[in-house]
Order: structure tokens, then C-alpha cells, then sequence
């Protein structure tokens, strides 16, 4: 094997690589970064175990109580490194309006010059000796099953240990990947750094990281470029860059769909197996979702999990949707779980865990708000800080962060769907769209057909959450959960979807049914009116009900919705009152509403399908009829 050696860099190529065009990109990554030395990660247990007692020696990782959480760490990042940064994250394809209005563009050459190879000014590439003093990792990855024909490989090279270590619970990773790949096989090229070289003798920090910040997506040469942040989807380069923005346009190239969805399977009493995909946007609830526990009433029901967060679902052969989760395991929101609105996820959090930004116990567990019902007396908040719940109410200082996430494998989980790792992914019998709506949404409709379906999801708006940096709480557009994670062009990417349906539709196929729904509805009081959780169980029922063609619902402005008796309430103390607050149309918020989709419809309209303006006409006028 060539074991080539730059300026006394030794690539360190283990002999089962067998991949030139790779090995040759590991060397031009590594000469450009200046990377101390190159590591190849081989996916083993060996391996994880010991860069997290290198990450614990760093101080990094602190190792949880072995009794308590078994093979568990903390990591506390930088409290300027807690989120997604939308407004650093670009789609440089070579033409702006193929990015769209709603993705930051920037020129390829001239983001090329900012990142890779320097500006004609003089001013230095930032990914120029970006890793000096730090180990580049090879982290081959797949995302699917290893060697499905569903799934799609891709190489990060990151500074980050961190990353290493997250990368192969979250996909998966390792020498099996290169094995697939072969002499000549494709992956997406990936590069990340933290932004931090260490020059000779500067001691390091906890968390490494650079105020600047670029997560680049160059669709066109299907490579992403990620500096400045250690943080989730901004360095986990396999879960929105890939799995989402970059398999968007593979999706929309050849013909499958890249979604934000969740995939759960529910079986009746009687063993008939439905599956479906979800879409919300971040911390909207789909880890709890994917993972209910149906109510005492529906009995011999049962929840299986496929995915938390990402699908691909490509067409087949019999005319229906199949979908696979291309992850390996969980990076969900730590706040607001317990075993009341999650019970599989605490279950699934027991052992081999990594926690971030979550709040540190006196007896080295972990703790964040809402784990428990009364809170330690004494707590190591995220930031380092004590804190008690004195001071929380005296300050209002968090235990742990909003936006404090877990990472554990899917084979933790209790509810795991035993197809979960199939290859050949599970049909799908409806899509459900789902925004954070205080106000005006109603907790489900069904929408008459296909392109109905694709309005309601097209329009849909979301109060914004702690996943990104920036304002929480003001509701935005957020087409089909996808507006952070969209590779190009929404309008086109609307397109695609009717095309699809289209297609399916012409095949003779019975296309999946599409539903909206709104968990979040806040009556007089300010408080949530749907209980949520488990209780979704009856709301997927009538969907269940409907698809069976069984279910009976009534026909509105915007679709089909059951009424109080098409639900089944046995258990829950629901009255009508309250299902009319959580259900009520109300006019006057609708019109205005139909404005914001209007102006969304404005802001797409380079592209824009026709049949959306015009599904909002016949809205308008039936809600003028009203
Ligand atoms: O940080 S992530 O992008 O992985 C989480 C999310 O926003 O869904
Ligand atoms: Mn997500």
C-alpha cells in the first residue's frame, strides 16, 4: 500500500483502503488544513471507547456516574455554539435562482476563493492551516443500511473528536463503509473544522470552535464545507447538510424525496401494519412523536419507530412510497422529556449516551428542566454554573440548555420497528405536516386529494424554536419543514412533489393520503388545549379510520376534519368544548393567514406551480362563502 508523506505528514492510509481518488482528497484536505496528523476511523468500540477517554482527558467529555448512566458522557459546548445557524449556512449552486429566495447564496468561485484558496486581496483561505496543531479524522459514513441500494456513502474529514465519536452512533461508520466503496466507489466529500489551530505549545479548550461561521453546500458537485462550529447539524455533516440539503437534489435529479420526517409504524390488534411519515420542524415534538406509547384504550395497538427525523422515500416498482431512515441513531432535544411525554426515549437513554448541554447532578448524572417534577436540589447547570432552584427563580437561569440534545443509537430504543433496518424501507399509507401553531391551525384536517395535500404543506407556518440561533417564537413560513434544510429551489422543490404524485397517480397507484395537523393550540388560559403524546394515538386512529375508507369526517374550507364523535375519547377526559378550541376555524385569522400564504406564494413565485395559487383561489373563495 502507498503510504504517501507530505512535508512529514504521514497519511497513515490503512492497507484495507483501496480508494486513490479518496486517499489522494485525505492529502489535499490535510495539506490545506495543516492538520497535525491524519487518523482513519474504523468504526470499532475500541476505537469510540478510547477518543472518549481522550475527549474526558480534554475535558471535552465528562464520564457520568458508570451505576447511574453506563458508558455516558456530558460535553458543555461554548455557550456561542448551542444551535444551527441558518443565516451562516449557503446553497452555492452555479445559479442563484436555482438556491431559491429562501436559501443564502453565495457564488461558488467566490466561496471557493473565502473558504479553499484564498482571496484576491491576499486575505487567506479560513480552511488555509484551519487544523493545525489537531488530528484530521476519516470518517466514512453511510447513511441507510451499509450496501442498500437506498442508502448513499459520504467521508467527513473534521478536527473534531467530537464529531468522530457522534458520527458513529448517529450514522453508520467506519472501515464496513470503505469496504462498500471499494477501489472507486462515490461519496460525498464532506470537510469540516472547528476553526481553531493550535499553534506549537497553545494549550487547547473545551470546546474549540470560531465565531465565523460557514456551512457550505455545493450542490451541483454534491460537497459540503463546514468551519467554525462543533455543534449538531452544523458538524454532523451526514444529518442536515447530507441527509437533507444535499440528498434533496440527488432526490430531485433522480426522481426520490429527501424529507424532515419522522417514520412510524402502527400495527391494530389485529397485526395489520400501517407506516407513517411525518414531517415538523425542529424541536416540534418527532422524536415523542415517532415514539408514543398508545392510551390504556387502544389496547393491542402499537408504535414502532423507523426514524426521528429524516426519510428517504424513493417510488418502487408497485406504485407505492417506500420510505428508510438513512440514521443510525438519535440526536434529539433533552428539555421537556421524561417518562410521561417519552417513555421509550427515557428508556432509551440509560446507557451509552452522549449528552450535551444538558445540567450535571451532585451524584454525576444528568438532569434538564421537566426531567422530574421537582428539580434537584443542587445542579452543575450547562455553563458551569451552580445552580438551584432558587437561583432559577430568582434569575431564570436554565439547567440545561433549550436546545440540550442527546445522541444514542436507535438500538437503545424500546420501540424500535423490527424493519427499521431494512433495506428495501416500508411503505407509506400518509404524510402528516406539522407546524407549532398557538393559534388559527386546526388539530387535524385531510386534504381532498394530492395537490391539496402539497398547498397545505407548502403554506405551512411554525412558531420558531431554540434548534437555531436566533428569535424564538414568531412563526414563519416553513414549507414542508424544509426551510432550513432545502437544497434549492422551494418552488421547484413543490414542483417535484406534484410531479411525483403525478406520476404515481398515472401509474394507477392509490397515492398516500396527506394530512395537517397542530398539536400546540393554546386556549384563553395560555395553555397547550390538545394533551398530545400518547393521546395523538386517536388522532392517527381516525387517520387510520380514513385510510381504510371506514372513518367518517366532514368537509370544510380547507379540507376534511372528524367531529368530536369520529374520535374515539375513551380514557380521556376531553369535552366537545375543549375539542371545539383545539378544532375552530376562526374567519377573520384565516384571512389573514391566507395573506401570509400569499406572500409566501410572492416570495416563490420565479417557478412557483400553478396549481398552488390557484388551490389558495378556491380557498378564498369558499372561506368569502362562509
Ligand atoms: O442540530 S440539528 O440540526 O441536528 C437538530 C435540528 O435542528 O433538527
Ligand atoms: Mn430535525
Amino acid at each position: 500500500m502507498n503510504q504517501p508523506v507530505m512535508e512529514g505528514l504521514r497519511l497513515n492510509v490503512p492497507a484495507y483502503v483501496k480508494h486513490q481518488r479518496l486517499i489522494a482528497w485525505v492529502a489535499e484536505i490535510a495539506a490545506l488544513t495543516e492538520a497535525h496528523e491524519v487518523y482513519w476511523c474504523d468504526g470499532s468500540q475500541a476505537e469510540y471507547d478510547r477518543l472518549c477517554e481522550q475527549l474526558v482527558a480534554a475535558g471535552t467529555f465528562k464520564r457520568l456516574n458508570p451505576v447511574k448512566r453506563p458508558n455516558s458522557f456530558l460535553a458543555c459546548s461554548d455557550p456561542s455554539d448551542v444551535a444551527r445557524v441558518e443565516d451562516r449556512t449557503y446553497i452555492c449552486s452555479a445559479k442563484k435562482e436555482d438556491a431559491g429566495p429562501t436559501n443564502n447564496w453565495m457564488d461558488p468561485a467566490e466561496m471557493r476563493a473565502l473558504l479553499q484558496t484564498g482571496q484576491k486581496d491576499g486575505t487567506p483561505a479560513l480552511f488555509k492551516g484551519s487544523m493545525k496543531g489537531r488530528t484530521l479524522y476519516v470518517v466514512p459514513f453511510s447513511m441507510g443500511p451499509i450496501g442498500s441500494p437506498i442508502a448513499h456513502i459520504g467521508v467527513e474529514l473534521s478536527d473534531s473528536p467530537y464529531v468522530a465519536v457522534n458520527m458513529r452512533i448517529m450514522t453508520r461508520m467506519g472501515r464496513a463503509v470503505l469496504d462498500v466503496l471499494g477501489a472507486d466507489g462515490t461519496f460525498v466529500p464532506c470537510v469540516h473544522t472547528v476553526g481553531a489551530p493550535l499553534e506549537a505549545g497553545q494549550a487547547d479548550v473545551k470546546w474549540p470552535c470560531n465565531k465565523t461561521k460557514y456551512i457550505v453546500h455545493y450542490p451541483e458537485t454534491r460537497e459540503i464545507w463546514s468551519y467554525g462550529s462543533g455543534y449538531g447539524g452544523n458538524a454532523l455533516l451526514g444529518k442536515k447538510c447530507f441527509a437533507l440539503r444535499i440528498a434533496s437534489t440527488m432526490g430531485r435529479d433522480q426522481g426520490w424525496l429527501a424529507e424532515h420526517m419522522l417514520i412510524l409504524g402502527v400495527t391494530s390488534p389485529e397485526g395489520k401494519k400501517y407506516h407513517f411519515a411525518a414531517a415538523f420542524p425542529s424541536a416540534c415534538g418527532k422524536t415523542n412523536f415517532s415514539m408514543l406509547i398508545p392510551p390504556k384504550a387502544f389496547d393491542g395497538w402499537k408504535v414502532t419507530t423507523i426514524g426521528d427525523d429524516i426519510a428517504w422515500i424513493k417510488p418502487h416498482a408497485d406504485g407505492r412510497l417506500y420510505a428508510i431512515n438513512p440514521e443510525a441513531g438519535y440526536f434529539g432535544v433533552a428539555p421537556g422529556t421524561n417518562t410521561l411525554t417519552n417513555y421509550n426515549c427515557m428508556a432509551s437513554l440509560h446507557s451509552n449516551v452522549i449528552f450535551t448541554n444538558v445540567a450535571l447532578t451532585d451524584d454525576g448524572d444528568v438532569w434538564w428542566e421537566s426531567m422530574s417534577d421537582t428539580p434537584p436540589a443542587h445542579l452543575i447547570d450547562w455553563q458551569g454554573n451552580d445552580w438551584t432552584p432558587e437561583i432559577a427563580k430568582q434569575t431564570g437561569a436554565k439547567a440545561a440548555h433549550p436546545n440540550a440534545r442527546f445522541t444514542v443509537s436507535a438500538v437503545n430504543n424500546p420501540a424500535l420497528d423490527a424493519d427499521w433496518d431494512n433495506p428495501a424501507g416500508v411503505p407509506i399509507d400518509a404524510f402528516i405536516f406539522g407546524g407549532r401553531r398557538s393559534t388559527t391551525v386546526p388539530l387535524v384536517t385531510e386534504a381532498r386529494d394530492w395537490v391539496e395535500g402539497v398547498y397545505m404543506a407548502a403554506t405551512m407556518g411554525s412558531e420558531t424554536t431554540a434548534a437555531a440561533a436566533g428569535q424564538q417564537g414568531v412563526v414563519r413560513r416553513d414549507p414542508f419543514a424544509m426551510l432550513p434544510f432545502m437544497g434549492y429551489n422551494m418552488a421547484d422543490y413543490f414542483q417535484h412533489w406534484l410531479d411525483l404524485g403525478k406520476k404515481l397517480a398515472d401509474s394507477g397507484a392509490t397515492l398516500p393520503k396527506i394530512y395537517c395537523v397542530n398539536w400546540f393550540r393554546k386556549g384563553a388560559d395560555g395553555k397547550f388545549v390538545w394533551p398530545g403524546y400518547g393521546e395523538n394515538m386517536r388522532v392517527l386512529k381516525w387517520m387510520l379510520d380514513r385510510i381504510e375508507n371506514k372513518g367518517h369526517g366532514e368537509e370544510h374550507v380547507f379540507g376534511v376534519t372528524p367531529s368530536y364523535a369520529d374520535i374515539n375519547w375513551s380514557g380521556l377526559d376531553f369535552s366537545q368544548e375543549q375539542f371545539n378550541t383545539a378544532t375552530a376555524i376562526d374567519k377573520a385569522a384565516w384571512t389573514t393567514e391566507l395573506g401570509l400564504h400569499k406572500e409566501l406564494f410572492q416570495q416563490l413565485a420565479y417557478h412557483l406551480p400553478a396549481e398552488l395559487p390557484a388551490t389558495m383561489s378556491k380557498i378564498e373563495q369558499r372561506l368569502a362563502a362562509e
